[in-house]
Parts: C-alpha cells; structure tokens; sequence
C-alpha cells in the first residue's frame, strides 16, 4: 500500500470564516488548471465560502513570492496558495527558479506572518507534473486538494498564535 500523501486530515475543519487566496502561474497550463480546481475543491469541501476564495495568477513560478505577498495585503488573506509547476529543461533555470522560489515562500511566512503553503511541482518531466495534478488515471492524487486541505488546517490551528 502506498504511504505517500496528506491522506486524511486530523480533524473535520470548519473554514467558513477564513479568507483563502489562489495564486497559479499559466507556464504549463494544463497541469496549473487542474491542480487550481483541485485546491478550490477541497477548500469548498472545508466549507471555504465561495466568495471568500480569491483566484489571481502571475506569468510563470518566479512571480509567485512577490505577488502572494502583495496578494496578502491587497485582500487581507488568512492563508495564500501559490501554485506553480516548474518542469525541468535543457539548462540551470530550473535549478535556480525552484530554489529561489521555495526559499522566498518560506521566508515570506516569517516575515509577513500569514501561511503560504508550498503549492510549487518540481518535476523532471511532464509526466510527473501531469501525476501529480491526477491526470494520469491510476497514478497519483491530485496535490492541490492536499493544498487546500493544508491551508485550511494551517491557518485554522496555528494563524491564532502568529
Ligand atoms: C522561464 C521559465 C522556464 C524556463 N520554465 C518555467 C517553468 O517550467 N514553470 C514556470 O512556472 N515558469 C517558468 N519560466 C518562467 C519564469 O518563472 C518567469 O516567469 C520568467 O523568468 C520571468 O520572470
């Protein structure tokens, strides 16, 4: 049996008083729109309000750490998802941008003291994104509904202590 994955959370969340933000990049949109709809659907699932899940996006994943700090203050977010799905080409970029970027969403969570979940693929190749965006059938879950799950339970049990 595979052990990999949020699996189920530690308790039933209630989000309906939480303010949500979805911010995606559009590089590798395929992969981008179902992991998006996969974080909407389990924050809906957590009783996010509909209207209290804002979706902004950005070019690609390098934009991602200034924009969800902006996208913070402009909407005045409980916790922000950034999501974006770096795939691995023919020269250094990729190793640059992944290491850039996932450093500057967590030290953004220190600084501004709102959660940023860590909705960033890094993948070798296209397949792997696509698995773990649930487009393979059979493969992998879709990781934007543990995002959402993620955000949900982050902001809940610890944003009360920031
Ligand atoms: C330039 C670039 C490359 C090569 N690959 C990706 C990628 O796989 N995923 C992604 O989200 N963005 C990529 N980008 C765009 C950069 O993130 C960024 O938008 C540009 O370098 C402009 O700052």
């Amino acid at each position: 049996m595979a052990v990999k994955g949020l699996g189920q959370i530690d308790q039933e969340y209630d989000g309906s008083n939480l303010k949500v933000g979805i911010l995606h990049a559009r590089w590798n949109k395929e992969v981008i729109d179902a992991l998006v709809e996969g974080a909407q659907k389990r924050l809906l699932e957590l009783k996010v309000k509909p209207e209290n899940i804002i979706i902004e996006s950005v070019p690609g994943s390098y934009e991602l750490p200034f924009a969800s700090a902006a996208m913070i203050k402009k909407h005045k977010l409980d916790v922000v998802i950034p999501i974006g799905v770096l795939i691995k080409g023919s020269t250094m970029h990729f190793e640059y941008i992944c290491d850039a970027v996932s450093k500057a969403l967590m030290d953004l969570q220190f600084k501004i003291g709102v959660p940023v979940i860590f909705g960033v693929l890094t993948c070798m190749t296209e397949e792997q994104a696509q698995a773990r965006a649930g487009l393979i059938p059979g493969k992998m879950h879709n990781h934007g509904e543990d995002w959402g799950a993620c955000a949900v339970e982050t902001a809940l049990k610890w944003s009360p202590y920031v």
